[in-house]
């Protein structure tokens, strides 16, 4: 007996017998999401096999590829009668009189494996993953998950896998005492049996009657403490830490009761409303309005990166991280061997905190072939240029590829804000030619703006979707503008930023503003990071291009002073040896100098003003970039700004943190700040609308 198809299966539960055993299958596909119809189904079944003497245990199991992977996210705001009773559905395993036995290949996460834990027994396959992930989500496990882990695996491990939300694999669970058995081959067939074996067992085990092993109060201090680092500002966490240490303490019904009320605060609160909205923004943002699964792809076996620096050292990382064999390409001897040495050298760093074997060192090492001859690159299905940013040499490069890249062959650059169609131009295949904008360190970043040009071809642009996901990268498609849409906005935040200073405002406080918005950095600790010396250059070049005088700022002085931030020990800070920023006397002189020299009479500028005029200085540029269809969705800026820029997901993304603040509250700030808001962003605000909203329209249009 093999695990049955979902697909064939018109209910969500279907019911089936293997002689004495009744076996439940949760047909729901993607993932068996707890949707509406499988409560129902499983209730149905539990009554089917208490009314029926000759059913002597029950098994429950998934469909398809999955257990359960989780309540359904999609019904959290449904209304409570109309919401999946999974808690109902937990209660009625919980009072069962027979043995039940959840069968788990997949993932069983969140209620999927509160549902496993209602069961008297669970078997799993070794390769399933178990996991209550629901602080990712900005709430907590609701179905019983908070009482019943501590019980089975003890209070620090069970903090350990609420607060990081990730999830384990069945041998260690198996280890812990979460599964009862793993099960090689068939997975049904393997329940079964063990379901038989324990018919008669007396009595029933249930979860909810032992007692929590490991209880200790340091135990739930040492996880207070820890997620005063690594969830500052986040309400499910400690929500989570309180339930947890509840359920050593009073009757499980007691702590079952809690949990309910704290996961509906957590639930209605706007972090969750925007962990919820990035879970799918981010999948939304993998899909291209016209391209479908039939477009066409071209297989990538082998890349080409040309440059070997920082950027050209992280890019090939993340191709031979995943087993594609990868030729480098310097003009010179000497930056070819120091690229190479960087790239070992953060393996060898990998290795010794023990997160990679020196095997593993030495494989991907071996698949990374040095050259100085661009004409090694004739064979490479992607070849993505590197190398710093000047039009003329990257057009002198592509050029040539041009004359060398085989047919087929996808030609992409790394550019961060350069023309796209304009490098592809100097080709005779610009529907080959794409834009793959890596974030540095690119082989830790996850975000990848991929560049469309206007020639770029379906093929090209789905293959580097695919690409994208394959090396580990959100990949989020963009057009072409000056810094398309990350850097774009970053412009407009950093004008808005150096103004507020001009204004009155102190470096450090303008950092504060955003650090209280939950931004690990605010602007100045980024550039000061980055190097001052790319703004400057970038503001050089954009006011000659606008055939502008040569701009003057105060933050242009200090880097005439030779400070360019932490690659010079000091910008708008100083740095300590731990990398602190550190407020500088000379550069706040500086800039009150600036000001008196400019007649600006300093004003005092609140924290709220601060965050409201950078936050919305971001949004409002985001709503201009929508308008122009340089971002498909709003949701993908989101992304864009969670995984490059360090934007708090708890936040949602700069789109969805306005759309919370109500977009006619952000119109009206940004006037009252002299702001004058994107057309889209006050049609919007007129019509009480939010971005998701937007998106959504735009979706169905
Ligand atoms: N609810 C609704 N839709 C879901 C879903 C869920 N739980 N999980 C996945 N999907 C959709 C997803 O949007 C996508 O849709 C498709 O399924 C495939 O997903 C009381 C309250 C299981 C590891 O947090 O981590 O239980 O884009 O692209 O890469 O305590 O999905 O095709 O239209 O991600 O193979 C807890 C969330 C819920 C797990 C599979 N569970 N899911 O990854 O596929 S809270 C989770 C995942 C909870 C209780 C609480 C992953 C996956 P579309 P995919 P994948």
């Amino acid at each position: 007996m093999s695990t049955p198809d979902s697909s064939s299966q018109p209910s969500l539960v279907q019911q089936s017998r293997d002689g004495d055993v009744l076996i439940l299958t949760i047909n729901n596909p993607p993932v068996n999401a707890f949707s509406v119809g499988v409560p129902e189904g499983l209730k149905a079944g539990l009554d089917a096999a208490a009314a029926d003497d000759s059913v002597t245990a029950v098994v429950i199991i998934g469909g398809g590829r999955t257990f359960v992977a989780g309540a359904d996210i999609r019904t959290f705001d449904l209304p409570r009668e109309q919401s999946p009773d999974l808690r109902g559905t937990i209660e009625k395993l919980d009072a069962f009189t027979k043995p039940t036995v959840a069968a788990i290949h997949g993932t069983a996460l969140g209620g999927g494996l509160e549902l496993a834990m209602g069961c008297t027994y669970r078997v799993a396959v070794p390769g399933a993953q178990v996991g209550l992930p629901e602080v990712k989500l900005g709430v907590l496990p609701g179905a019983g998950g908070t009482q019943r882990l501590p019980r089975v695996v003890g209070a620090a491990k069970a903090l350990d896998m609420m607060l990081s939300g990730n999830p384990i694999r069945a041998t260690e669970a198996s280890q812990l005492g979460l599964i009862d058995r793993l099960i090689d081959g068939d997975l049904l067939a393997g329940a079964v049996e063990f379901a038989r074996e324990m018919a008669d067992a007396r009595p029933l085990p249930r979860i909810s009657e032992r007692s929590v092993p490991g209880a200790t109060p340091d135990v739930f201090a040492a996880a207070r403490q820890g997620i005063r680092k690594t969830h500052r500002g986040q309400l499910s966490p400690s929500l989570i830490v309180d339930l947890a240490e509840m359920a050593a303490a009073v009757p499980f019904q007691e702590g079952w009761d809690a949990e309910a009320t704290k996961f509906m605060e957590a639930k209605d609160s706007p972090q969750s409303r925007g962990l919820r909205h990035i879970f799918f923004a981010e999948r939304e943002s993998a899909k291209i309005p016209g391209i479908t699964k039939d477009t066409p792809t071209t297989e990538i076996k082998s890349a080409g990166i040309i440059g070997a620096g920082t950027m050209g050292g992280g890019i090939a990382m993340n191709f031979l991280n995943v087993g594609i064999p990868v030729t480098i390409v310097e003009t010179q001897q000497e930056a070819l061997d120091r690229g190479l040495s960087v790239i070992r050298r953060n393996y060898e760093n990998t290795a010794k905190k023990g997160r990679m074997s020196m095997e593993d060192v030495e494989a991907r090492m071996g698949l990374l072939t040095p050259t100085l001859d661009m004409g090694d690159l004739k064979d490479a299905d992607i070849i993505i240029e590197a190398v710093f940013e000047n039009m003329d040499v990257k057009k002198d490069i592509f050029t040539r590829l041009d004359g060398i890249a085989k047919p087929g062959a996808i030609l992409a650059s790394n550019t961060s804000t350069l023309d796209v169609n304009e490098i592809a131009s100097v080709t005779s295949r610009p529907e080959s030619v794409i834009g793959l904008h890596f974030f540095s360190p690119a082989n830790v970043m996850k975000l990848l703006e991929i560049v469309r040009a206007e020639k770029t071809s379906d093929t090209v642009l789905a293959t580097s979707m695919a690409l994208a996901k394959r090396i580990k990268k959100v990949g989020v498609v963009v057009g072409v503008c000056d810094g398309f849409v990350g850097n774009r906005m970053v412009h407009r935040y950093g004008d808005e930023a150096r103004q507020i200073v001009e204004e009155g405002a102190r470096p450090e406080d303008v950092d504060a503003s955003m650090n209280a918005l939950g931004l690990p950095m605010g602007p100045f600790q980024m550039s000061d990071m980055a190097g001052l010396d790319i703004g400057y250059a970038i503001r050089q070049h954009q006011a000659k291009v606008a055939g502008q005088p040569k701009p003057d700022g105060w933050l242009d002085r200090i880097v005439e002073t030779g400070r360019k931030g932490q690659k010079t020990q000091g910008g708008i800070y100083d740095y300590d040896e731990t990398r602190r920023p550190i407020p500088n006397a000379d550069m706040q002189k500086l800039i009150e100098d600036y000001r008196a020299e400019k007649g600006i009479t300093p004003r005092e500028i609140t924290q709220e003003e601060s965050t409201k005029r950078l936050a919305y200085s971001l949004v409002n540029e985001g709503a201009k970039i929508l308008e122009e269809g340089i971002a498909q969705r709003a949701g993908d800026i989101d992304v864009i700004y969670i995984y490059g820029y360090g934007f708090p997901a708890y936040r949602g993304g700069p789109m969805q943190y306005a759309s919370e603040q109500g977009l006619k509250n952000v119109v009206a700030d940004l006037e009252k700040f002299g702001q004058t808001p994107a057309p889209l962003l006050k049609r919007l605000a007129e019509e009480g609308k939010t971005f998701a909203q937007y998106d959504a329209e735009k979706g169905r249009a």
